[in-house]
């Protein structure tokens, strides 16, 4: 990774009044959080994260989906955010108009103080009702492995509040997301594959809006050809040399 390619990103996010920052599985894969793409271990192995996240991976088995869910909490308790989640969090101490687009559900941008966090997926540690009967909220989490019954409607299970494959975004969210991009100088886009849609159309959007677009990544997903600054490293290791704690 060339120093010239880091000063030129961190003179582009010093200029910056409305950054908006789109982060994917890859910005917590440091803090111990697997990637979805990374091989799930242990008794996870045999599956593929993917086919678990659907609501017809939970019709089919919802007690296996839970526990897929309980094990994924259990490993993003033990983990904290790491040195990229502290930079952009220290981002904002700087810049009022910062924006968090993330496709991550694992809370970390919001724990460590970034105010507005626009999480496209959900988060992993809420429930709803899977008959939606409008009852939400958190149970007390014992690394169960039932899909408790719902204290709402005390017929239909509990499903983690996550948008699973085949299921529609918050309308909401991808407005305010859409409006962000719209509005931003300068988009960072950290840790994310760029495979599953529609969030992938934002940074797309950027790029087509002709946005300057850092992307921070050590592997090249299909953004780096079309990036302004295409920066190949780990997210924990690249985003304080371009968010410096004090300029
Ligand atoms: C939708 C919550 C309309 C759950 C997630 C065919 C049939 C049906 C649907 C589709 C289809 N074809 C396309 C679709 C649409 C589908 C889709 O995009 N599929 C893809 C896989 C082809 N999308 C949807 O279904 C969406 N809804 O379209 O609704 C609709 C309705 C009905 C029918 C059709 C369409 C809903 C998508 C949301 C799914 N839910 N999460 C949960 O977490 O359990 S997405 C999930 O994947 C995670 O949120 C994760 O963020 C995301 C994966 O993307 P990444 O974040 O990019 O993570 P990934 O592992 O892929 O990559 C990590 C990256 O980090 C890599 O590039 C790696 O190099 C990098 N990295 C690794 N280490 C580091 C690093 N970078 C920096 N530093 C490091 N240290």
């Amino acid at each position: 990774m060339k120093d010239a390619s880091i000063r030129q990103a961190a003179e582009l996010i010093r200029r910056s009044h409305s950054p908006v920052v789109f982060t994917g599985a890859g910005v917590s894969q440091e803090s111990g959080v697997p990637t979805f793409r990374d091989a799930l271990t242990g008794f996870w192995e045999q599956y593929d994260a993917q086919s678990l996240a659907t609501p017809e991976a939970f019709v089919a088995d919802p007690d296996l989906v839970w526990a897929f869910y309980e094990y994924r909490r259990g490993l993003i308790r033990k983990a904290k955010p790491n040195a990229a989640h502290i930079a952009i969090g220290s981002l904002e101490e700087r810049v009022s108009n910062l924006v968090i687009v993330t496709q991550n559900v694992d809370g970390f941008h919001q724990a460590i103080g970034n105010r507005e966090v626009i999480a496209l997926h959900g988060n992993i540690f809420e429930n709803r009702c899977f008959e939606g009967c409008g009852w939400m909220g958190i149970v007390d989490a014992k690394e169960t492995d039932k899909a408790p019954l719902c204290p709402g409607c005390r017929k239909s299970r509990l499903r983690p509040n996550v948008v699973w494959f085949g299921e529609n975004l918050e309308e909401d969210n991808i407005v305010r997301a859409t409006a962000a991009v719209l509005a931003c100088d300068v988009m960072v886009a950290v840790g994310t594959s760029g495979l599953v849609a529609p969030a992938s159309q934002l940074p797309e959007l950027a790029i087509l809006r002709g946005k300057p677009v850092i992307e921070v990544n050590p592997k090249p997903t299909p953004f780096t050809p079309q990036a302004t600054i295409a920066l190949s490293g780990k997210a924990g290791d690249v985003l304080p040399k371009i968010f410096p704690p004090v300029w």
